[in-house]
């Protein structure tokens, strides 16, 4: 059934078929086969590459965002399933990451900041990698993946690695020299006349290029974790991808003011972007401020989006194309002025809905599934894809279906939290709950959206009658899922 050639690209070059592994999956599941390493059928399995992009929100020409330069994340939708209304479960880059990777949401007191340690939070729950090479994979972590490098290392083949550069982050002296010295940070954006070559994200994609030519020769399928800095702040990239985008072209979101009728405990004062210089300590930056933060938002989406084509391209090189997934996620959404907010760390739809697409043997590209999904399904969508059994503690779902239909039944509500809030996002509403800062205690405000009517979030309608029954139902479609 399966004929294997060494002659193009070592595993790529199996001969199989792109329906094959959504026809054996289901059998090597109930057959039980999976043995820790070495088994028959290991090394037939397809390779991951597993593409993370820090802070990357759906901005993009495929997500519908028309003028954005995206030619490669809209050539890698073009071969796979892109999940336009995909959430996170948290809006902050540790956190976020370690639920994904643990395929479990955050709590109160579980995955809970920027700097979060999955295996120090969730320390018996094996990670997706972990599982990955307990069955057979060779698990190869590159550039930011966990928010800390040394996170959760027995998951890994090999020591996970970053550019020695990483610290580095504005390439002109005189925006270097200003972030010397204790928390003292550099300016928010810079657009130097420099080649690509001496950013870390090159240089990630660089190491990801070696290593798929060494991994190919591989006798054993590969999970490779590709993670990119940008577009994080510092909006920091070559001159050339700024240039995509004239200052005057580009446009500020209608809706910079703070929701109508929304309690003020939902207020968010975006510190994470005021620690850069030249940005206000108090209130709203300024007109031009906002217009560069934008066009410094879309050169980094640009300046990734250059790499991933070098990775689509070596995939092609080495015949690895047909028998590889690929997962492209950001880590959460970003605020890009509307409610008069930058960063995240909020509930709100910017900040929450995230990029997802899934490129698999056998699923047809070039589709948009529009039912709700969230991060922590992409952990079982692995496994299934592979035909590994799923760890039991897993919360998510996985979307294997959506990938074959993608109208299929998937599920009704999705859950966010930051902080001391909680939310869910249905089909056509979000409700959001603020407690105290650790999301303990009372309720202290709520928020109401019907998103059919009010798709920005403008106006809060959770007290008004009209809303009593939908707000009553939302109550308790959240208490359910925090209950389980
Ligand atoms: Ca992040």
């Amino acid at each position: 059934m399966i004929s294997c050639s060494t002659g193009k690209g070592g595993r790529g070059g199996c001969g199989v078929g792109r329906s094959y592994f959504l026809v054996l999956a289901p059998l090597l599941i109930v057959s039980g086969f999976c043995g820790p390493t070495g088994s028959l059928w290991a090394s037939e399995r397809p390779n991951v590459l597993f593409i993370g992009v820090d802070d990357l929100r759906p901005e993009m020409n495929c997500y519908g965002v028309r003028n954005m330069v995206t030619p490669n994340f809209d050539r890698l939708a073009r071969r796979g399933v892109l999940f336009d209304r995909a959430y996170c479960n948290i809006a902050v880059c540790g956190a976020s990451r370690a639920s994904i990777m643990k395929g479990i949401r955050p709590t109160p007191t579980r995955f809970t900041s920027y700097k979060t340690w999955a295996m120090k939070d969730a320390p018996d729950v094996p990670s997706l990698p972990l599982v990955f090479k307990q069955h057979g994979y060779h698990t190869v972590s590159n550039g930011k993946v966990y928010h800390n490098r040394t996170d959760d290392p027995d998951a890994w083949s090999e020591p996970p690695w970053r550019p020695k550069t990483s610290s580095i982050w504005w390439a002109l002296p005189e925006n270097r020299k200003l972030a010397t010295g204790f928390r003292q940070r550099g300016p928010a954006y810079e657009a130097a006349d420099r080649p690509d070559e001496i950013y870390p994200d090159h240089q990630i994609c660089n190491k990801t290029l070696a290593d798929l030519r060494r991994l190919a020769k591989l006798d054993q399928p590969f999970f490779l974790a590709c993670g990119f800095y940008r577009p994080h702040l510092p909006f920091v990239a070559p001159k050339r991808y700024w240039d995509l985008y004239p200052e005057e072209e580009v446009k500020l979101p209608d809706n910079m003011f703070f929701p109508r009728d929304l309690p003020q405990v939902f207020n968010y004062t975006w510190g994470e972007l005021r620690a850069y210089h030249g940005i206000p300590k108090r209130g709203p930056v300024s007109e031009k401020t906002a217009r560069q933060l934008i066009r410094g938002y879309h050169a980094c989406v640009s300046f990734i989006d250059r790499q991933i084509g070098r990775l689509l391209d070596e995939l092609e090189r080495l015949g690895l194309d047909d028998n590889t997934i690929i997962v492209l996620w950001g880590d959460h959404g970003w605020q890009l002025g509307e409610h008069g907010f930058w960063c995240k760390h909020t509930n709100f739809e910017v900040a929450t809905r995230v990029p997802l697409i899934v490129v698999a043997p056998g699923v047809d590209g070039g589709r948009v599934c529009r039912r709700l999904v969230e991060y922590i399904d992409i952990y079982p969508t692995l496994c299934d894809l592979v035909g590994l059994p799923q760890p039991r503690h897993l919360q998510g779902k996985s979307l294997r279906p959506l990938l074959t239909n993608v109208v299929a039944t998937h599920k009704d509500a999705i859950f966010t939290r930051f902080g001391g809030g909680d939310a869910v996002r249905t089909d056509r509403y979000r409700y959001m709950e603020m407690r105290a800062k650790k999301g303990l205690g009372p309720v202290r405000g709520v928020g109401l959206f019907d998103l059919e009517r009010d798709p920005q979030e403008n106006q809060n309608v959770a007290e008004k009658p009209s809303y009593g029954k939908v707000r009553a139902r939302l109550t308790n479609t959240l208490r359910g899922i925090l209950s389980r």
